[in-house]
């Protein structure tokens, strides 16, 4: 990080982001579904010699500048018009920004045009925040084994919902077109085996088969690859993934989600 105060901004996009992070991944996909110029910039958001999360108070002030919770993913630009410098941070308004941002033909729509399919987007997508992405995170920090088993069930029963709004045709979530709603969902579908790793979860359960269907179609899709990138040259993402997610299951995290999540 640098200790800079404040961060220079260009009139394109910088994309704050850390590499492990699904939220940022979102935002990402987005960014490379769209097909816009930006500008990559790492955050580490842990202390690199114990492995802890800096607290609020000791990210940098660039950083907490555009970002007042000091969390990725941001954007961040200098409007071509007025040079006012902007920022947009949590990730779901972040890919509704970029769906403004870049309405323009040449640029693939990322939402139905139809009002009553976009807020049917947005119902999924709020559901998905609010119901699944917390329970990822607790059957990790759970130690109880009955427990876990609980948080298993309730994570099955979530991919019943999803399978149930997946469309019939497919093969994306609303679709023949990839959109918004593969940006939010896809990346803890990524994590599926980090769950089969340390509580031999399978997701989605074998029973939901369009779910399995879409899965597969969204991780072969380039937007989604693109962001398979280990933090060291010469290191696999997946390993490191495991790496980073260790620290969920014994109990040592100490991020915000680790906190929130519980
Ligand atoms: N609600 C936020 C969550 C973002 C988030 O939790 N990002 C994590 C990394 S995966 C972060 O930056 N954490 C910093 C911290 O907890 O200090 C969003 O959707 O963007």
């Amino acid at each position: 990080m640098t200790d800079k105060d404040v961060l220079e901004l260009s009139n394109e996009i910088t994309f704050l982001c850390s590499w492990f992070c699904p939220f940022a991944q979102r935002t990402w996909i987005a960014l490379l579904e769209k097909g816009l110029p930006f500008t990559y910039k790492e955050v580490s958001l842990r202390n690199p010699s114990t492995g802890l999360w800096f607290p609020l108070q000791e990210k940098p002030k660039w950083f907490t500048a555009l970002n007042p919770l000091g969390k990725v993913p941001v954007l961040a630009y200098k409007d071509e018009k007025t040079q006012q410098p902007h920022s947009v941070y949590e990730s779901l308004i972040c890919n509704e920004f970029l769906e403004d941002f870049a309405a323009a033909p040449e640029r693939p729509p990322l939402l139905p045009p139809h009002p009553a399919l976009r807020a049917k987007a947005r119902i999924i997508m709020d559901h998905f925040n609010t119901h699944f992405v917390p329970l990822f995170y607790r059957i990790l920090i759970r130690r109880d084994k009955a427990q876990q088993a609980e948080v298993a069930q309730q994570l099955e029963e979530e991919c019943d919902w999803l399978e149930d709004n997946l469309d019939q045709a497919g093969p994306y979530f609303l679709g023949a077109e990839f959109s918004l709603v593969d940006c939010a969902l896809i990346p803890w579908f990524v994590r599926g085996y980090v769950l089969e790793h340390f509580r031999q979860l399978q997701l989605p359960p074998q029973r939901c088969t369009k779910l399995q269907r879409w899965v597969k179609a969204a991780m072969e899709r380039p937007s989604v690859t693109g962001t398979f990138k280990a933090p060291e040259e010469g290191t696999s993402y997946e390993d490191k993934l495991l790496e980073h997610y260790v620290r969920y299951a014994d109990g040592s995290a100490n991020s915000t989600s680790a906190a929130a999540f519980k």
